[in-house]
C-alpha cells in the first residue's frame, strides 16, 4: 500500500449548486472528474488527522465505484476514521444523524437525490459539516475556488475494502467502519416518536402503504415501519434501493409517484400513503383520495406538534423557503413563536437550527424535518404523521380540513418548465427583474401587487448576505407568484414558477387547486412571458 500524488487538469464547472454537485453519471466517469472535486474538498478543510469523516449514498449507479475511490483519498489525507454506511448506503438524513451521533468532522453524500439515475441518469456529491447539515455557500464557494486551480490530487493505491460486510478495516493509517445503515437513525426515531402507540394502531388494523420508489428509504421503512412499528409485510413497496431506480424517477409528487397515487386512489385504499426520494429527505403524504401539500404538511405538523414525545416542550419557532406557502406562518403566529423565510436549499436552515432560533424547518419542495438533525428527512415526517394519526384518531383529510377551517386554505402549486434553453431562461428572469419596480401598486387581474421584488436574504445568525433567490410577487391579500430558476438540474433550465392563493372562507375551502390558482396561473403568463421565452405553452411538471 501506498500514497500516490497524480497530477490532474481544471474540470470548468464544479460548482455545487442548491444541494451539491450533479452532474452526468458520463462526466463523473472522465478520469479525476470525482477525485478533484474531492481533493477540493479536502484541501477546504485542510487538516483532517485525528478526525473522522462519514460517507454513504443513494445507492444508485456509481456509488460503489466513488465510495472505494473517496476511501482511498481520505487515507492519504489524513483522516483516522471513515464511518461507510453497509453497501455503501446512507440516506442523506442519515448521513447528517451519524455526524452529529459521533462527532464526526462532516460526512460526504453521494446522491443527485430526486434526479434520474443509471448510466446515462445523473450522480452527485455533497459535503456536510460537523453540525450534519450542508455545507453553506461560503463553504461551497471555496471549494469551487479549490476546484479551479487544482493541480494534483492524492489517492492511495490499496484494494477495494468489502463494504456489504459489518465491522472493522483499514486503508493505510486509517480505520474503516462499515456500519448499519438503518441502526443510528431508527434509534434516534424511537427517541422522538411514540412507537407503542403508532404499534397500537397498526395492531389495530390501520393500513398504510410506503413507496420507497426503489430508492434509499426502502431499507430504512422496511426496517422501522414494518419491522419496528408492525406494520404487515408488504406496507413498504419497492422497497429495494436499484442502481437506476428502476427507470423511475424517485421523486416523490404525484406525477412520478404514480403507482402510489393510484393505490391510494382505490375505494379500498389505506388509510395511509407516503413516498420518499433518490436519497430520502423528502416525503410525500397522502390520505385516502386525498393529497396533502407539502406547505400545508408542515403547517398541520407545526400544529399539532406536541403530540409527539420529541417535541413535547413545544417548538421555538419555524422556517420556511421562501417559494413554501405561508400556512406554516400562520400557525407560527398563533403559537406567538417566529417565522423564518429563507432561500431555496436545505443548508439555510442551518444557523437557524444550531441557534435554537428554529424547531421545525419546511421547503414546498416535499421536504420537512426539525433541529433533531441538520437535513430534510422523509422517514421522520411520515412517523410525525403516524404519531399524529395515532394521537388523534382522525384520518389525514381530517386534519387538514379542520386545519383549513381554523386557519384558511392556502391553495399552493408549482409549475416547472423543465430543460428549457438556458440563456431564454435567463432572460426571462432577467427581464423580469426588470419590471420589478413598476408593478408595486399595479392591478393585475382582480389582486393588486403590494411587493415585488428579488428575495434577498440576511441569515440572522452569521449575518451574510444571499442575493437573487427568486423573484417574488405579492398581491396586497397576501397572494403570490413567485419565479427562480432550479440549482440542481443537468440540462438546460428548469423554470419554477410557485403560485399561491390564500382563502379564509371554508365555503371556498374544496376546489380543484388548478382551478383555485388560474387567475394566478395567467398572471405569471402576462407578467413572466413564459410561453414567448420558453416556446412552452404548458409546464412538464406541476406539483
Ligand atoms: C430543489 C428544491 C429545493 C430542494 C433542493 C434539494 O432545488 O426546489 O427545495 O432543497 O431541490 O433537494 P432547485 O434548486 O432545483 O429548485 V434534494 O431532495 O434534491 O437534496
Ligand atoms: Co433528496
Amino acid at each position: 500500500m501506498s500514497i500516490n500524488t497524480v497530477n490532474t487538469t481544471v474540470f470548468p464547472g464544479q460548482r455545487p449548486g442548491t444541494s451539491g454537485l450533479r452532474k452526468k453519471v458520463t462526466l463523473f466517469q472522465q478520469a479525476h472528474y470525482l477525485e478533484n472535486f474531492v481533493q477540493s474538498v479536502f484541501d477546504t478543510l485542510g487538516d483532517c488527522s485525528g478526525k473522522t469523516l462519514v460517507l454513504g449514498g443513494d445507492g444508485r449507479f456509481h456509488n460503489r465505484a466513488a465510495v472505494q475511490t473517496i476511501l482511498r483519498m481520505a487515507a492519504a489525507h489524513g483522516f483516522a476514521k471513515v464511518l461507510v454506511g453497509q453497501g455503501g448506503i446512507l440516506s442523506t438524513p442519515a448521513v447528517s444523524c451519524v455526524i452529529r451521533k459521533h462527532g464526526a468532522l462532516g460526512g460526504v453524500v453521494l446522491s443527485a437525490s430526486h434526479n434520474p439515475g443509471g448510466p446515462d441518469g445523473d450522480f452527485g456529491i455533497k459535503y456536510n459539516i460537523a453540525n450534519g447539515g450542508p455545507a453553506p455557500e461560503n463553504v461551497t464557494e471555496a471549494i469551487f475556488h479549490r476546484t479551479e486551480t487544482i493541480s494534483q490530487y492524492r489517492i492511495s493505491d490499496a484494494a477495494d475494502i468489502d463494504l456489504n460486510r459489518l465491522g472493522a478495516a483499514r486503508i493505510e493509517d486509517m480505520d474503516v467502519e462499515v456500519i448499519d445503515s438503518v441502526a443510528d437513525y431508527a434509534e434516534l426515531m424511537q427517541q422522538l416518536f411514540d412507537f407503542d402507540a403508532i404499534r397500537k394502531l397498526f395492531a389495530g388494523g390501520f393500513r398504510m402503504c410506503f413507496d420507497g420508489m426503489h430508492a434509499v428509504s426502502g431499507p430504512y421503512a422496511k426496517a422501522i415501519i414494518e419491522g419496528q412499528l408492525g406494520a404487515p409485510a408488504g406496507t413498504v413497496i419497492n422497497a429495494v434501493p436499484l442502481e437506476d431506480f428502476g427507470g423511475h424517477h424517485p421523486d416523490p409528487n404525484p406525477v412520478n409517484a404514480a403507482q402510489l397515487i393510484e393505490i391510494m386512489a382505490a375505494d379500498d385504499a389505506p388509510d395511509f400513503g407516503a413516498a420518499s426520494d433518490g436519497d430520502g429527505d423528502r416525503n410525500m403524504i397522502l390520505g385516502r383520495k386525498f393529497d396533502v401539500t407539502p406547505s400545508d404538511s408542515l403547517a398541520v405538523l407545526a400544529a399539532h406538534a406536541t403530540v409527539a414525545p420529541g417535541y413535547r416542550a413545544g417548538l421555538k419557532g419555524i422556517a420556511r423557503s421562501m417559494p413554501t406557502s405561508q400556512a406554516a406562518d400562520r400557525v407560527a403566529k398563533a403559537l406567538g413563536i417566529p417565522c423564518f423565510e429563507t432561500p431555496t436549499g436545505w443548508k439555510f436552515f442551518g444557523n437557524l437550527l444550531d441557534a435554537g432560533k428554529a424547531t421545525l424547518c419546511g421547503e414546498e419542495s416535499y421536504g420537512t424535518g426539525s433541529d433533531h438533525i441538520r437535513e430534510k428527512d422523509g422517514v421522520w415526517a411520515v412517523l410525525f404523521w403516524l404519531n399524529l394519526l395515532a394521537a388523534s384518531g382522525k384520518s389525514v383529510e381530517q386534519l387538514v380540513s379542520e386545519h383549513w377551517a381554523r386557519y384558511g386554505r392556502n391553495y399552493y402549486s408549482r409549475h416547472d418548465y423543465e430543460a428549457v434553453e438556458t440563456h431564454a431562461a435567463n432572460e426571462l428572469m432577467a427581464s423580469l427583474r426588470i419590471k420589478l419596480a413598476t408593478l408595486v401598486g399595479q392591478d393585475l387581474g382582480h389582486y393588486v401587487v403590494e411587493l415585488a421584488d428579488d428575495f434577498e436574504y440576511t441569515d440572522p445568525v452569521d449575518g451574510l448576505v444571499a442575493k437573487q433567490q427568486g423573484v417574488r410577487i405579492v398581491m396586497t391579500n397576501g397572494s403570490r407568484v413567485v419565479f427562480r430558476l432550479s440549482g440542481t438540474g443537468t440540462e438546460g433550465a428548469t423554470l419554477r414558477v410557485y403560485l399561491e392563493r390564500y382563502e379564509a372562507d371554508p365555503a371556498f375551502h374544496h376546489l380543484p387547486t388548478q382551478q383555485a390558482l388560474y387567475p394566478l396561473t395567467l398572471i405569471a403568463e402576462q407578467v413572466a412571458g413564459i410561453t414567448d421565452w420558453t416556446g412552452r405553452a404548458h409546464p412538464t411538471v406541476t406539483t
